[in-house]
């Protein structure tokens, strides 16, 4: 009795996934993808209720990690307030490892610099990213005191609703800080150049944006590390920092927003046909994009809709705060795939997991399994299997992602 009303309450508290018109879309396809990712949302949703039912994280314990617009004012500036919290307090790595690391904040910064090319393209991409968001959100309410969850951006909502509109990005005390200051006459992004591949290139036209951040609570922040590998407008090499990885390079957040590159990559449909995948290998493939296809997939989408420094630095993305919205949404349809085959998705030594070590296998490395070890350094921890980093609602996790709200 006591669980049933309690899930009633969760999905409740989850907002409605099905049953309502969805959205204002004209656009058919879209609108089609949308009303089957709610159902998949909630279906997911209960069927992790059921599972968290037998183990240490009840029904009662659950925390709900929601849509950032779906939060109440007072929710985001709780959230804001505890991102500048662990901006403000001192780094865990010893200056001798990285120098540049000035804060709580960078401390994750470091770590993910550190193993770029053993945590994209790689079997772990998504476990290890799911712990390092839990112990990001971790960090903000242990050592920081904030009381809520870590929120996520829903791309498809921003890809209707443009990015500079949404709450997320509109530049008020309450979003996430605003566009870069316009630079007129960027030229285009040139993605491509994987060292060992000859792949074609990619192209996408730069934001409206480019410049410092000027609005909203992150206006003033510092980007103290990298570049790593910043793609810069107009083509050319990417940038990084000659002092090094981790030296102390301070300099303002950048930001280029791109409505073109949310609403091409990361739209409701490509949420959708990221999540039609039948094997781990071509979801994750999927997602990531198809290296020479042309299709830089929903996590690219992400991250280049951001674009700026260091949102264009696939070693530094952490520099900017939004890559944690991001990056939830990143688990979020992840963990949508996995509910809907828990026992070979979740469990499955060779099913749930697939791929080597190493980026695009370059250099050539073993099998990714369940029983490697992800570990984050001075950064946050302990060291985990990725074994115990599979469902939301084990080992170290307790939370479930509501369903997207209209
Ligand atoms: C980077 O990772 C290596 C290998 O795990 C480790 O020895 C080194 O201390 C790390 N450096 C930093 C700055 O975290
Ligand atoms: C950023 O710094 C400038 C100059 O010190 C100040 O006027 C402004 O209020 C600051 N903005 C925020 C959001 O802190
Ligand atoms: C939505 O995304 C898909 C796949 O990423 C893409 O093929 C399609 O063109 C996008 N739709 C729009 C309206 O841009
Ligand atoms: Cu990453």
């Amino acid at each position: 009795m006591r669980f049933s009303t309690l899930s009633l309450l969760v999905l409740q508290a989850a907002s409605t996934c099905i049953g309502l018109p969805s959205s204002s879309t004209r656009d058919p396809v879209i609108a089609k993808a949308k009303a089957e990712l709610e159902v998949l949302a909630l279906s997911a949703l209960q069927k992790t209720l059921k599972a968290a039912k037998g183990g240490q994280c009840t029904p009662e314990k659950i925390k709900i990690r929601k849509e950032w617009g779906a939060l109440t004012k007072v929710e985001r500036l709780e959230y804001i307030q505890a991102v500048q919290c662990l901006q403000a307090k001192p780094s865990r790595y010893p200056a001798s490892l990285a120098p540049g690391a000035r804060s709580r904040f960078d401390d994750f910064i470091v770590t993910h610099i550190n193993q770029t090319q053993t945590a994209h393209y790689t079997g772990n991409f998504l476990g290890l990213h799911r712990y390092f968001i839990s112990l990001y959100e971790q960090a903000l309410r242990e050592e920081c005191g904030y009381r809520g969850t870590q929120p996520y951006w829903d791309w498809a909502k921003t890809a209707e609703t443009g990015l500079s509109a949404s709450p997320i990005f509109d530049g008020s005390a309450t979003s996430m800080s605003g566009n870069g200051v316009y630079i007129p006459n960027q030229g285009d992004i040139v993605l491509g150049g994987i060292e060992g591949s000859k792949l074609p290139p990619v192209y996408l036209p730069a934001g409206t944006g480019g410049g410092c951040v000027t609005s909203g609570p992150f206006a003033n922040m510092s980007v103290n590390l990298g570049p790593i590998a910043l793609d810069v407008p107009g083509g050319g090499p990417q940038q990084s920092n000659s002092a090094g990885p981790f030296a102390y390079n301070p300099r303002c957040l950048r930001r280029d927003l791109s409505d073109a590159v949310n609403q091409r990559f990361a739209n409701a449909s490509s949420i959708r046909h990221v999540l039609s995948q039948e094997t781990i290998a071509n979801f994750q493939m999927i997602m990531q994009g198809i290296p020479g296809s042309g299709d830089i997939g929903v996590h690219g989408g992400g991250h280049y809709s951001l674009g700026g420094d260091p949102g264009r630095d696939v070693s530094t993305s952490p520099g900017d705060p939004a890559f944690y919205l991001h990056h939830a949404m990143i688990d979020r349809v992840w963990w949508m795939w996995q509910m809907v085959d828990v026992k070979k998705r979740v469990y499955g030594e060779t099913t749930a997991v697939a791929g080597t070590r190493t980026f695009l296998n370059i250099p050539a490395s073993g099998e990714t399994t369940l029983d490697d070890v992800v570990d984050f350094g001075y950064a946050a921890g302990p060291g985990r299997k990725l074994r115990e980093l599979m469902s939301v609602v084990e080992g170290p996790f307790c939370y479930v992602q509501s369903c997207p709200d209209r």
